[in-house]
């Protein structure tokens, strides 16, 4: 009677913490986006692109695996037409136009930098504001949105329906054997 008692607790319990691990999301992966970008004298970000939600603090480690000197510089207007293939034109608006990050290094240095990302959703240009590396191919971007990287797995109606059928399952056959026990 006691064992089938003990049995019964303890099939419950881990049924009933087999749903909570289902049905608890898993944390939320917004808030913080860290990244480690690498510069190249191939004339290139990798990655060259990434996102962050409006207004979430944004951790970059910049590496310049090179030897030329590199910049990161990110703009910081939604949606610009900056013109990354146009060397002239390019340094005209960089001159014009205040970086939210403008990070320079030379050959094999790396440097580490947080920011908030803009408020406002859109795309933001990364350029290398060397001359000629950002017309040469070296240019990224950085998508503010406010839709989540990845949407949490739903729960599985299906698997709702299994979760139950057990538990009924485990309660009639524990009742069954305590039923038996007692007779
Ligand atoms: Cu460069």
């Amino acid at each position: 009677m006691k064992k089938g008692y003990l049995a019964f607790v303890l099939l419950a319990t881990l049924v009933m913490a087999s749903i909570s691990l289902w049905a608890v999301p898993a944390p939320g992966v917004r808030g913080q986006v860290t990244l480690t970008i690498t510069m190249a004298d191939a004339l290139t970000f990798s990655p060259n692109t990434f996102s962050a939600a409006p207004g979430e603090s944004v951790s970059l480690t910049i590496i310049n695996a090179g030897a030329l000197p590199h910049t990161f510089t990110l703009f910081g207007e939604a949606d610009a037409s900056v013109p990354v293939s146009d060397n002239s034109a390019l340094q005209t608006y960089y001159n014009d136009n205040t970086p939210l990050v403008d990070v320079s290094l030379d050959g094999g240095i790396q440097d580490s930098v947080t920011f908030t990302a803009p408020t406002a959703e859109g795309i933001y240009t990364i350029v290398c504001i060397v001359p000629g590396h950002s017309v040469g191919g070296m240019h990224g971007l950085m998508t503010v949105t406010s839709a989540p990287d990845a949407e949490p797995a739903p729960i599985d109606p299906l698997l709702i329906g299994v979760v139950i059928a057990v538990v009924v399952i485990v309660i009639a056959v524990a009742a069954v054997f305590i039923l038996r026990r007692r007779s």
